[in-house]
């Protein structure tokens, strides 16, 4: 068996997954290495030497000279330019997808995992702050509004093809419930998430290392919360 290019190092959170979604979606080959943030492995000294942020994912590319690609969108990003896929060739279309890439990981990605953490990890540690909920879960309740208008026609965010911005966009926004933000009345939203929910090779890649069903509003929330917390 041969050692496949992609080495991916990650885990079962929002960001963790946006490679493993692309790399299934893609069909290639890759090794996991899975970080345990129970043992603090994003923050141990190997692992920042790949990712000098101490977060996940990281990967390295064997067939690139052991080139090292950290942050969620950057690494979407070379995957889309290696492979070619997932990604459109018109010089416009390619702005837009940056423009939405850069909207996923500035707002609803930090936003949302703001409204997360006071809601699922501050509180349940007896930090309860109701001003911080309030702001985070409005903001991305406003950032979901922006994508749902955004949809209105297309099947995916940038028009009929699936591409990296939905990668990076759906595990994030899919997990409204872990965040507690309400989709009432996005009807766009809720439809793109059924059409993604209904993808075999996304669905498969969320189970990558392990599922975490809670996130999108299934199984035992509150022991999800309990196992959640407990490694931060
Ligand atoms: N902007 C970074 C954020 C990465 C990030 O925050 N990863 C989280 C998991 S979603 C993490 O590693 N958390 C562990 C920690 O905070 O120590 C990216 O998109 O790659």
């Amino acid at each position: 068996m041969s050692i496949p290019n992609i080495h991916l190092y990650t885990a079962s959170t929002m960001n963790g997954w946006k490679p493993v979604i692309f790399l299934e979606e893609a069909e290639v080959e890759y090794e996991l290495t899975y970080i345990d943030f129970g043992k603090k492995e994003q923050k141990s000294e190997w692992y920042m030497r790949l990712n000098p942020n101490g977060r996940i994912p990281t990967i390295v590319d064997r067939s690139n000279h052991d080139f090292v690609v950290f942050e969620s969108g950057a690494i979407l990003w070379y995957l889309a330019e290696k492979y070619q896929k997932f990604l459109p060739r018109d010089e416009r279309a390619r702005s837009q997808a940056l423009q939405w890439l850069m909207f996923q990981m500035s707002g609803i990605g930090p936003m949302m995992g703001q409204a997360m953490y006071f809601q699922r990890i501050a509180a349940p540690k007896g930090h309860e702050d109701p001003y911080a909920i309030n702001r985070y879960v409005t903001e991305s309740q406003r950032l979901l509004q922006v994508l749902d208008k955004q949809l209105a026609g297309k099947a995916y965010l940038l028009g009929d093809d699936f591409t990296i911005v939905d990668i990076a966009t759906y595990p994030w926004a899919r997990s409204y419930p872990w965040a507690k933000v309400s989709i009432e009345g996005l009807d766009n939203l809720k439809a793109w998430f059924d059409r993604i929910d209904a993808r075999p090779a996304t669905q498969k890649a969320v189970t990558i290392p392990k599922p975490f069903p809670a996130f999108f509003g299934k199984g035992d929330e509150a022991t999800a919360e309990t196992e959640n917390a407990s490694r931060f």
